[in-house]
């Protein structure tokens, strides 16, 4: 793929060429989702577990305007460096304000979503996906549309429960995406592994997650795969505990009319103080626990489709 202001690291590069298994990580959490220096140390530490698991890491990102696949650990200091003022949170209707000002920017979810595919990656981890929030209703992340309109596999801890979890389920099944539950039937909600929900499957190893993929793409169907993956036990904190917490982050977001982009990060950083970095410690566990599973699922992927090839 050769687009003028997409740049694909040499890494990166080779293994697409050999079809080695790669995993996409979406870079929001680096720039606006966690406080420095953790921000630093997660990003390296996603890109060392998706490693240690078979795969071949791929952080995407924006630098001086143009869109980035892989970076450089210079790179990765210099994208958790910036304050989060100066630095874009890039969805789709964001990539050509950075291209064309030539700024630096985390990809959410649906931004990663877009340029994995693009470069033909197709598993991406992340903690997270946005969803419907709770103060607004009419405040749709663009996670949720791209979800819909592009195939890729998504591997995440659920939804926060700063969002209207229900409403975020039944957009994600109007718009047909499966969400699979990893050895769960309940759909987790990030820092709890229980949320009272279901899933619309159970699938209990990567290897039925790529089979599962396969099927589903195989159909002609064009919207992702939510793989939703709880956190693990020692880490999770109950959903009794957490509730009243959201509930007091919520009401100071409404209080001080806090809406739009920065709501997600506002919620995440007084969720964080509330809970005296509790929080921000299982937000860690689980991401790197996603870094895992998405690193096992991309040498699945690559396994079917050698075999396939056979
Ligand atoms: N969930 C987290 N941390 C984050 C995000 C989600 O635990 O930093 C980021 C992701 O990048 C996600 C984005 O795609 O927030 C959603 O933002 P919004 O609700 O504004 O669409
Ligand atoms: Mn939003």
């Amino acid at each position: 793929m050769k687009h003028p202001n997409i740049l694909i690291s040499p890494k990166i590069t080779t293994a697409l060429d050999l079809g080695a298994p790669i995993v996409a990580l979406e870079s929001t959490v680096i720039t606006h989702g966690l406080p420095h220096p953790q921000n630093l140390e997660l990003a390296r530490d996603m890109e060392k577990q998706v490693h240690d698991f078979g795969a071949t890491p791929a952080t995407v990102a924006l630098l001086d305007g143009k869109i980035r696949i892989g970076l450089s650990d210079k790179e990765l200091v210099r994208l958790s460096d910036a304050e989060a003022d100066s630095i874009l949170k890039v969805s789709h209707r964001d990539f050509a304000t950075a291209i064309l000002k030539k700024k630096n920017g985390g990809t959410t979810v649906a931004g990663t979503m877009f340029v994995a595919h693009m470069a033909g990656i197709k598993v991406l981890a992340t903690g997270g996906i946005g969803g419907v929030h709770k103060e607004s209703p009419f405040d749709i992340s663009t996670d949720l549309r791209a979800l819909a309109e592009i195939p890729v596999i998504i591997v995440c801890a659920g939804a926060k429960a700063i969002l209207d979890l229900p409403a975020t389920l039944e957009y994600l099944e109007s718009m047909g995406v499966p969400v699979v539950g990893y050895q769960t039937d309940e759909f987790p909600a990030f820092y709890s592994r229980e949320s009272g929900l279901g899933v619309s499957v159970r699938l209990d190893s990567p290897k039925e997650i790529a089979d599962f993929a396969k099927a589903h793409w195989e159909l002609g169907m064009k919207s992702a795969i939510l793989v939703t993956n709880p956190v693990p036990e020692n880490n999770a904190i109950p959903k009794s505990e957490m509730d009243p917490i959201i509930s007091k982050a919520s009401a100071e977001a409404i209080e001080k009319g806090i809406h739009g982009q920065v709501l997600t990060p506002f919620l995440l950083g007084r969720i964080s103080e509330l809970t005296q970095g509790k929080s921000l410690r299982t937000n860690l566990a689980l991401l790197l626990n996603n870094a895992r599973l998405a690193a096992q699922i991309a040498g699945e992927m690559k396994t079917s489709k050698r075999v396939k090839a056979i």
